[in-house]
């Protein structure tokens, strides 16, 4: 017989989103038990995004999650565009009124909200196996899984998170799902090499080549992604062919001396490039929020933002329903959501389509990119539009 127990919000997946939703939910006074397939470790190491928006990270603050992201990471005012071998400055403090982005690794956000629940006594289960979730159109939805010493659950609650990412199983519950999908024809070979950045913003570069992204996780280590086939194998990148490529793709004219650092490399994976949106976000007590529910392609640098966003309306809806049992913020979630996803989805398709270099791309597109691109480096309201979107529209607030 499964050992069954009882809370309000039963989350599925220990991503930034499940582990934000268990904190200001704990915050709020509602219970929940976080249900994890993975090891501690391996959520703590997975490499993935490296940009807050400058919403993101006042958030964060707010909710007592600022101490390491105040002092270890790096404030940035803008980026660089490059093409055609010139480099190009946005400022965006000066185009938004002050605004800015922050890098610091979504390792970093997992291993501080993982902290920060385990010294609040929150329950996180990792390593579990068998997650299942049932009976979401009754008022009791049922999260069953086994745990990481073989032992059978059966959770009864209020309400189910499903914060489990694109391929969790919580989506598939959700009947009639309308969905919205474009895959690209390329993907991002993304490395972390120990090496102190060359650059003190990242450079976003347009090479006929490829595109090329230079980030930076701290002042001793980079980050660098290079557009390569969609399911490039990884072993056709030794090191010696990345640090050759990334060093054509930001060749510039005006800086002969300036190179890419190099330095031993010490993560290596493909990513594929994809925009989805599912909606809608909701099936009677079950809730997506995150990756679960939609993706964009990194090039604005938007997923995890978009899932800390939706987990910010999420908690203030399901304090209301399962304290006060006003159904009003639940009700109007998935729309509340797509808003800003359907923003960050024509965004992130935007950037990607202007910085890429598709297979089948003739002239005429080439052209078109490499105008948009001037356009957006030489006139102040279409650096101020990628600057807004960019830094963060309109940031959602947590009713502490
Ligand atoms: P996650 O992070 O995928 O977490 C889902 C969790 O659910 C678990 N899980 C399950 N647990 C239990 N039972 C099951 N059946 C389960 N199935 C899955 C998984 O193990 C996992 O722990 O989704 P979440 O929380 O919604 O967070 C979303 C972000 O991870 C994602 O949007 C970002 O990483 C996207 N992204 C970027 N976003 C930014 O805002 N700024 C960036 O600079 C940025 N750069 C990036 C990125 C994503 C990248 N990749 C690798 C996709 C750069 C890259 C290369
Ligand atoms: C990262 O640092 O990993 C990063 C930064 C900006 C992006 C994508 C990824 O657009």
């Amino acid at each position: 017989m499964p050992v069954a127990s009882r809370t309000q919000v039963g989350i599925v997946g220990a991503g930034p989103a499940g582990l934000l939703l268990s904190h200001l939910l704990a915050l709020g006074g509602v219970d929940s038990v976080v249900v994890e397939n993975r090891t501690r470790a391996y959520c703590e190491a997975r490499q993935r995004a490296g940009l807050l928006e400058a919403g993101t990270v006042e958030l964060l603050r707010s909710v007592g999650l600022g101490k390491r992201l105040d002092a270890e990471g790096l404030e940035h005012d803008g980026i660089y565009l490059q093409f055609l071998g010139e480099r190009h400055h946005l400022d965006f403090r000066s185009l938004t009124g002050g605004r800015w982005v922050t890098v610091y690794a979504q390792t970093e956000i997992v291993k501080d909200l993982i902290a920060a629940r385990l010294a609040d006594g929150g329950m996180i289960e990792f390593s579990c196996s068998d997650v299942a979730v049932t009976d979401v159109t009754s008022d009791r939805p049922v999260l069953s899984y086994t745990d990481s010493s073989g032992v059978a659950h059966e959770l009864t609650c209020d309400v189910i998170a499903g914060c489990d990412g694109f391929h969790g199983v919580c989506r598939p519950l959700i009947p009639g799902l309308s969905i919205y999908e474009r895959s690209y024809p390329y993907a991002w070979l993304g490395i972390l090499a120990s090496a102190a950045p060359a650059t003190d913003e990242l450079i976003y570069s347009r090479h006929a080549d490829g595109f090329a992204l230079y980030s930076m996780r701290s002042p001793e280590v980079s980050r660098l992604y290079l557009q390569v086939a969609p399911d490039e194998p990884v072993e056709r990148w030794p090191d010696d062919r990345i640090w050759a490529e990334l060093q054509k793709r930001f060749a510039v004219g005006g800086a002969p001396g300036w190179s890419v650092s190099e330095g031993p490399i010490t993560d290596k994976s493909v990513t594929a490039m994809r925009s989805f949106v599912a909606t809608p976000m909701r099936h009677g007590r079950l809730f997506l929020a995150g990756d679960a529910a939609h993706i964009v392609p990194p090039t604005g640098a938007k997923g995890l933002n978009l899932a800390l966003s939706d987990v910010v309306l999420l908690a203030n809806a399901l304090r209301a329903l399962v304290k006060d049992g006003s159904p009003g913020l639940a009700d109007a979630y998935s729309d509340a959501c797509l808003q800003r996803v359907w923003r960050s989805t024509h965004f992130s398709w935007w950037m990607t389509s202007m910085l890429h270099v598709a297979p089948d791309a003739d002239s005429f597109e080439s052209q078109l990119q490499l105008s948009q691109l001037s356009y957006v480096a030489s006139s102040r309201a279409a650096a101020q539009s990628l600057a807004e979107n960019y830094t963060g529209y309109k940031p959602v607030r947590f009713d502490l």
